[in-house]
């Protein structure tokens, strides 16, 4: 039996960005130099497969640092931490290293820089999220509120409305950050803006893949967790282009029915998922589908970051 068409447009860039190939690199080389286990707060990057690959290779993953031993190195996430976190670790005499994205740790300086300068901070970012929490724990408590909505920032009322900055989440969608940041320009006009925005080159690349090719589309798959952040935004960029769009995990959590009527299909990965899973995915639909793939490039990345001095070859 002949299997019906499939057109398959695979968006580019897509998948890891620069600051989770260092982060997951660390956790690699750390296991290297040290030796199992090594101790990870937080999941490296927000993604099951990565997790579960390491994990193999002798990484323990915990939430928080009271939950790694005396005398065992211990990785930070992608993400950041508040600064309590390395100072806790010091003064336990614990080996650590800092997986931060290099462009997360640029908007906690500009956190403390602004607070130093003695601006009062507005956060764009979503409550909760360990980017955020991280943030925050650059300054001390009060010197910062958090900005979720257009709504939320309309309501500010803020106490020195002259004397404001504000910073974002790397990972928010760059057309809700407009939006709030249209607010706070309009209502605070001396509001002092980042030198460049904080949301990151590789955020705005996917979210500006996805909106090339999503009218194109019937049905858009988007790989990546439930809790990451910069997979989510994706789904809304393709869903504001009027297209359904869907987050998978694994090519095992498509459903056939999805593609009910579908005869062109996107496709794209969050920062944090492995080009692997997108291959196993066209690979699942190959058979039951006639698989004509394009892959529609909008830019070419080409960033990476170096690694912490002590892990770098000698
Ligand atoms: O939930 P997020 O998108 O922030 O994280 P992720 O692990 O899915 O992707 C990497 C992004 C990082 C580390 C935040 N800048
Ligand atoms: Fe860094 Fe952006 Fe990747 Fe986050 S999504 S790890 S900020 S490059």
């Amino acid at each position: 039996m002949t299997k019906p068409a499939l057109t398959l447009l695979i968006a580019a860039p897509r998948g890891f960005c620069a600051g989770v190939d260092r982060a997951i690199r660390i956790v690699e080389l750390a296991i290297e130099r040290y030796g199992a286990p090594v101790y990870v707060r937080h999941e490296i990057v927000h993604n099951k497969f990565v997790v579960d690959n390491l994990k193999a290779k002798g990484a323990v993953f915990v939430e928080e640092l009271d939950q790694v031993p005396d005398g065992v190195p211990v990785v930070f996430s992608a993400h950041g931490v508040p600064k309590v976190v390395p100072a806790s670790a010091a003064e336990r005499g614990l080996e650590y290293l800092d997986a931060t994205c290099p462009l997360v740790s640029k908007v906690h300086r500009q956190a403390e820089r602004l607070v130093a300068a003695g601006k009062h901070i507005l956060f764009v970012g979503h409550a909760g999220h360990p980017e955020v929490i991280g943030t925050f724990g650059q300054v001390p408590e009060g010197s910062m509120t958090l900005v979720e909505t257009v709504a939320d920032a309309e309501a500010l009322e803020p106490a020195d409305p002259d004397n404001l900055a504000f910073l974002t989440q790397t990972t928010l969608s760059v057309d809700d950050t407009a939006a709030v940041v249209g607010v706070f320009t309009r209502r605070f006009p001396s509001i002092v803006a980042p030198r460049a925005d904080d949301i990151c080159y590789a955020t705005s690349n996917r979210q500006a893949a996805v909106k090339a090719i999503a009218a194109t589309c019937e049905l858009m798959l988007v790989i990546g967790a439930p809790n990451s952040s910069n997979s989510v935004r994706l789904v809304e960029v393709a869903e504001r282009e009027g297209t359904p769009a869907k987050l998978i995990q694994r090519a095992t959590d498509l459903e056939w029915d999805w593609l009910e009527g579908v005869t062109t299909l996107g496709l794209t990965a969050g920062a944090s998922a492995p080009e692997l899973l997108v291959r196993e995915l066209v690979d699942r639909l190959a058979t039951r589908y006639e698989v004509a793939e394009r892959e529609v490039v909008t830019t070419h990345e080409d960033l990476t970051f170096k690694l912490p001095r002590g892990l770098q070859a000698a």
